[in-house]
C-alpha cells in the first residue's frame, strides 16, 4: 500500500515513520510513505506557494499552481487512480471505520493544508474526500496525515505482536476499552486505591471478561452515550449487557 504526501514540511513525518510498533511496517514498505515538498513545484523563481485571499482577510491561501503541478507529479509517479484525501478542519471527523477502509485499499495521496486554507477551485476539480481530526484548531493537515498513517500501519499483518488486539481494540467493538493494571498488585499506603480490582486476580476467565465487559459499558455509558445507542443499534449489545446497563440508567 502507497500513500504519497504532499505537504510544506516534509521533514514533520520522518521522526514518525522510524519509531515504536509502525516503524516496521513503513522501512519495509509494507505501508510505503513518499514525501512530496510542494514548493518544489512551483514555477515562480520566489517559490512562492501562497498569496492573499481575494476579497481581502487574514491569512493566504494555497494557490493552484504549485499543487496542480505537484498532483500531476505524484499521479505520474503513481499511475494508478488513487484517491486524493485532504487534511481540512471542514473535513469528515476521522474514525476507525474510515481508517479500515483506507487500510484495506492500495492507499492514497495525502494533502496536507496550511495557512487559511486551499483554493476552492483546485479542491473542487481535484479533491475526492475532505478528512478532519476533531474539532479543535491545528496549524495544518501534518499531524492529522500522520494521524491516519499511524492508525493505518498498525492495522497492518505482523505490527501487533498479538493478532488478538486488533479485536479487542476500543472502537473496533464500538465500546470504550476497560481499565489495565500490572505489577504491583498493591500501591504502598495508597489503599483500596492503589489495589487491583480482586476479580482480576481470581483466575476465573468468565467472570474477568464480565468485569471488563461491564467496566466498558459503565464507562461508555457516562462519557460516550452515543456510542452505546450505536452498538445496540448495531445488535452489538446482548441480553446479558442490557441487563447490567438497565442497573446503571437508575
Ligand atoms: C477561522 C478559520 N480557521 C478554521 C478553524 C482557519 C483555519 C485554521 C487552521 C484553517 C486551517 C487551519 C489549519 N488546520 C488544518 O489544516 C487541519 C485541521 C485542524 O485544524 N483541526 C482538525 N483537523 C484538521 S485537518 C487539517
Amino acid at each position: 500500500m502507497r500513500f504519497d504526501v504532499i505537504t510544506l514540511f516534509p521533514n514533520l513525518f520522518a521522526p514518525h515513520l522510524s519509531e515504536g510498533v509502525t516503524r516496521r511496517a513503513f522501512e519495509s514498505g509494507q505501508v510505503e510513505v513518499r514525501l512530496w515538498n510542494l514548493r518544489d513545484h512551483t514555477d515562480d523563481p520566489h517559490r512562492r506557494v501562497d498569496d492573499r485571499p481575494y476579497g481581502g482577510g487574514p491569512g493566504m491561501v494555497l494557490l493552484v499552481e504549485p499543487l496542480e503541478r505537484a498532483l500531476a507529479a505524484v499521479r505520474a509517479a503513481r499511475g494508478d487512480g488513487a484517491p486524493l484525501l485532504h487534511f481540512s478542519p471542514t473535513g469528515r471527523r476521522i474514525d476507525q471505520a474510515l481508517v479500515q477502509e483506507v487500510a484495506s485499499g492500495g492507499g492514497a495521496i495525502l494533502l496536507c493544508g496550511r495557512y487559511e486554507g486551499i483554493d476552492q477551485r483546485f479542491l473542487d476539480r481535484h479533491v475526492d474526500v475532505e478528512l478532519s481530526l476533531g474539532d479543535f484548531v491545528l496549524s495544518g493537515g501534518e499531524l492529522p496525515a500522520l494521524a491516519l498513517l499511524d492508525a493505518v500501519a498498525r492495522l497492518q499483518d505482523g505490527v501487533l505482536g498479538d493478532s488478538r488486539s486488533h479485536a479487542q481494540d476500543s472502537f473496533s467493538q464500538g465500546l470504550l476499552d476497560c481499565p489495565h493494571y500490572s505489577r504491583p498488585e498493591a500501591l504502598p499506603g495508597a489503599g483500596d486505591a492503589g489495589t487491583v480490582p480482586a476479580v482480576l486476580m481470581s483466575g476465573n476467565h468468565a467472570q474477568i471478561a464480565r468485569w471488563r465487559r461491564e467496566r466498558s459499558l459503565a464507562l461508555t455509558l457516562r462519557r460516550r452515550p452515543e456510542l452505546i445507542a450505536a452498538a445496540r443499534a448495531a445488535g452489538r449489545l446482548s441480553p446479558t449487557d442490557e441487563s447490567y446497563l438497565a442497573t446503571l440508567e437508575q
